[in-house]
């Protein structure tokens, strides 16, 4: 199966070449086997990270702790945050409850569309993790028959508990965007809160439980060889900001500028805040959007839940003129959140998919994008541009298409529209 759509692909990868001149582009196919592999990857026993910046929303420097914190880190813990523990246990406890449901129960808001109940199976791209999670969307003008299911069949377990917790943290989120905004020297205040107070706004509420090193299968544990499966494979956030809170297991991670993979310690008491590439984009690169994973299989079962908060769909997201100095370009065009939303929903999680809003796109960057999106089933791939070759699939998994660099562009760019 997975054998013939690849063939079909190849197919018509190599058909295009007709339409292009005289440039090779080598795509190394390291299929199937690499993407079962991608769910054991990470090594185990990091060492703690205390890196994080831990800022207090109650302190007098709270605005400047936050705006370099998002520009040296791309995250910060918040603590004094004043959500009410009772909310947070509350919504832990409800989900915790259904999770623990039959799974016949569970599949019957199953697979999400994109929201209601995930098992493995993140986005429909072919990106697997070992967790189990909920999804729930806060705008009532998107309409999901799976969420609209799970929220009858299980009246009692969310009627409450996601709408009180979404509002808490809501404010919440609304209080720190303000103050980031302070902290930036931006005169609207509201320039980034306004987005997710809006009553359009896009935001979306992740519930994740990652299964603990007990559940997992022997024959697995032992494949692993010491080292952790993957909950949740690296990605950033495509939002404007995500709010995680977890109980104690441990199992974040995020990359630090080095490339390094750095384990974030669990506090169920605080909330992590975690710059999401909308935000990348408004102040132009300055603040960065972290890549983060997670690991399953700690000594607990990981229960997690992260507020995505999203701009409404129709907002066009540029840098902000006031963010862009005289002496600096603006790095990002202006798309539409559901632009951008919509190329994210296509592209792998592991695609840097912030290329889209670059102004000075590469060729390449591109075309990986592209190639995650219609070869699901590919894990690595190199390119590279050769002269005059034959255009042919010249060994098992090796695809050479001739193209030249604009020809690429727009191949891609007709794709992702
Ligand atoms: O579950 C977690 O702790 C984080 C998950 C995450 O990064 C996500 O849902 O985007």
């Amino acid at each position: 199966m997975v054998g013939a759509k690849c063939s079909d692909r190849v197919d018509k990868c190599v058909n295009l070449t007709e339409k292009f001149n005289k440039r090779i582009l080598t795509m190394v196919v390291d299929s199937h086997e690499a993407a079962l592999n991608e769910l054991f990857v990470a090594k185990a026993c990091m060492p703690m990270f205390t890196g994080v910046p831990v800022v207090d929303l109650t302190h007098p420097q709270a605005k400047r702790l936050i705006v370099e914190a998002c520009q040296n880190v791309g995250t910060f813990k918040l603590v004094n945050h004043g959500v009410p523990f009772e909310l947070i246990t509350r919504l832990e406890n409800e989900a915790l409850n259904f999770f623990m449901q039959p799974q016949s129960h569970k599949d019957k808001a199953s697979p999400p569309d994109p929201f209601g109940y995930g098992n493995k199976e993140i986005g429909s791209n072919g990106d697997m993790g070992c967790l189990e999670y909920l999804l729930f969307s806060t705008n009532p003008e998107v309409i999901s028959p799976k969420a609209t299911l799970l929220l009858q069949q299980n009246p009692q377990i969310f009627r409450t508990g996601v709408e009180d917790y979404t509002r808490a943290v809501k404010k919440m989120c609304c209080e720190v965007l303000e103050l980031m905004a302070d902290g930036l020297g931006i005169e609207s205040r509201d320039v980034f809160s306004r987005l997710v107070r809006d009553e359009r706004s896009d935001s979306i509420l992740r519930i994740n439980r990652y299964p603990a090193s007990g559940e997992v299968n022997a024959e697995v544990e032992e494949a692993l060889g010491g080292g952790n499966l993957i909950g949740f494979g690296e990605h950033t956030d495509p939002q404007i900001i995500s709010i995680l809170r977890s109980n104690n297991a441990s199992g974040l991670q995020i990359c630090l500028q080095d490339g390094t993979w750095a384990s974030i310690p669990s506090d169920h008491t605080s909330f992590y805040f975690i710059v999401g590439d909308l935000l990348q984009v408004m102040t132009n690169g300055r603040f960065k959007s972290v890549k983060h994973r997670v690991l399953a299989g700690s000594s607990i079962s990981r229960l997690s839940m992260i507020y995505f908060g999203g701009p409404p769909l129709n907002e066009k997201i540029g840098p902000l003129p006031s963010l862009v100095s005289k002496k600096e370009e603006s790095l990002y065009k202006e798309l539409t959140w559901r632009e951008y939303k919509n190329a994210t929903y296509k592209s792998r999680l592991s695609d840097n998919r912030l290329t889209l809003f670059e102004k000075s796109v590469t060729a390449s960057s591109l075309l990986q994008l592209t190639c995650h999106r219609h070869f699901p089933f590919v894990n690595n791939f190199s390119l590279g541009y050769h002269d005059e070759t034959d255009g042919q699939m010249d060994k098992k998994g090796c695809v050479s298409v001739l193209m030249d660099k604009n020809s690429i562009i727009s191949f891609v760019q007709n794709m992702i529209n």
